[in-house]
């Protein structure tokens, strides 16, 4: 019994310090140990030379060195497993080498404002899409029964007239200015939603870039200013604006820019209803109301506000005439912006 004894804790030391280092080597420990033909079976046939007081104890150890031989085998297989299909899955965190897809015109026009209002000083804000009606319209200047409400057609949460989609990312300048003190330079690009009917003209979401400067002494000519210098970089240099009077509840004044048509150059055709002009966004000085509704003191401060639709703006640049374009995912219309 007693040579017996040694063998099985010899094999059990040699299972116990058994690393697995490659599948080769983990199949050669399984073959050696668990296979058909493995050791413990030639072993166990020793049974018979042990003397019967003693082959209950031989039981014994024979047990613990195979369950000892089976959980090791267990052990590094489930590693085994592990690295196998983490090598499956790609690895979202590496680099891009070599890439195929194209930017989304709506994110390449998107970005390019970004990046033209960041050579004059404006960050980027941005918040959430899901607001409370204080964010989306009352601190905006625009009480519960105000027109403007049922002008834009809200989706709501749950038919939770307390929580909404928003309507305009004017909510995320709201945010802005109740936790920060002038001077504030900075665009809101995002998604808006509004409940409206799918055509070409009309989408129930769509993008849209606002942006608010506010400081001591701002006027409309900072405003007037800064807008100029943005489409002179987006369009070119030979681009011609106006600016009409209008309304909105959160400014005052307020205004809406125009610039000559860029599809037929002013001589008049479809897209500028033969007006030679299309209207490209709404701007205007920040109301007093909006200003004390943020916490901001309207008697040291003013500002001006903007807001200008992404897809309008990319439907000008590259002449586009469906706004479903955007969000059907056709790759026949994505991939004609892979050089952008
Ligand atoms: C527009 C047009 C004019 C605007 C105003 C404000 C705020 F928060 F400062 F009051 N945010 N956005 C604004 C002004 C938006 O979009 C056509």
């Amino acid at each position: 019994m007693q040579a017996q004894k040694e063998i099985i804790e010899k094999l059990k030391s040699e299972v116990f310090e058994f690393r697995a280092n490659s599948s080769e080597e983990l199949e050669k420990f399984r073959i050696r140990f668990l296979g058909a033909k493995n050791i413990l079976k030639d072993l166990y046939g020793e049974i018979k030379n042990i003397p019967n007081e003693h082959k209950k104890d031989f039981g014994v150890l024979m047990n613990d060195l195979k369950q000892l031989a089976e959980a090791k085998f267990e052990e590094f297989k489930t590693l085994k497993e592990e690295k196998s299909s983490a090598q499956t899955k790609p690895d979202l965190s590496l680099p891009v080498e070599n890439f195929e897809g194209s930017r989304h015109p709506i994110s390449i026009v998107q970005n390019k404002i970004i990046d033209i209002f960041g050579e004059i000083g404006f960050d980027v804000s941005e918040a959430q899409e899901i607001e409370d009606d204080w964010h989306n319209f009352s601190a905006l200047n625009l009480p519960a029964d105000h027109p403007a409400r049922d002008m834009q057609d809200t989706f709501f949460v749950n038919q939770n007239p307390d929580w909404m989609l928003r309507t305009h990312t004017s909510s995320v300048q709201v945010r802005l200015m109740e936790h920060t003190q002038p001077p504030i330079r900075s665009i809101m690009p995002g998604r808006v939603y509004r409940n409206e009917t799918i055509s070409a003209r009309a989408h129930c979401y769509f993008h849209q870039v606002e942006g608010l400067y506010i400081a001591e002494k701002v006027s409309f000519v900072d405003l007037k200013q800064t807008l100029y210098y943005f489409v002179k970089r987006f369009f070119g240099d030979h681009v011609k604006v106006r600016f009409r009077p209008s309304y909105f509840p959160f400014t005052e004044p307020s205004a809406e820019m125009d610039i000559d048509c860029q599809i037929c150059g002013g001589s008049g055709c479809s897209v500028c209803k033969q007006s030679g002009w299309v209207e490209i966004l709404g701007c205007g000085m920040v109301h007093p109301n909006v200003l004390t509704n943020c916490k901001i003191d309207a008697e040291k401060y003013s500002g001006f506000a903007f807001g200008m639709g992404i897809e309008r703006l990319t439907m000008l640049k590259y002449q586009i005439n469906d706004l479903r374009l955007f969000s059907e995912n056709d790759v026949r219309f994505l991939r004609q912006f892979s050089g952008a």
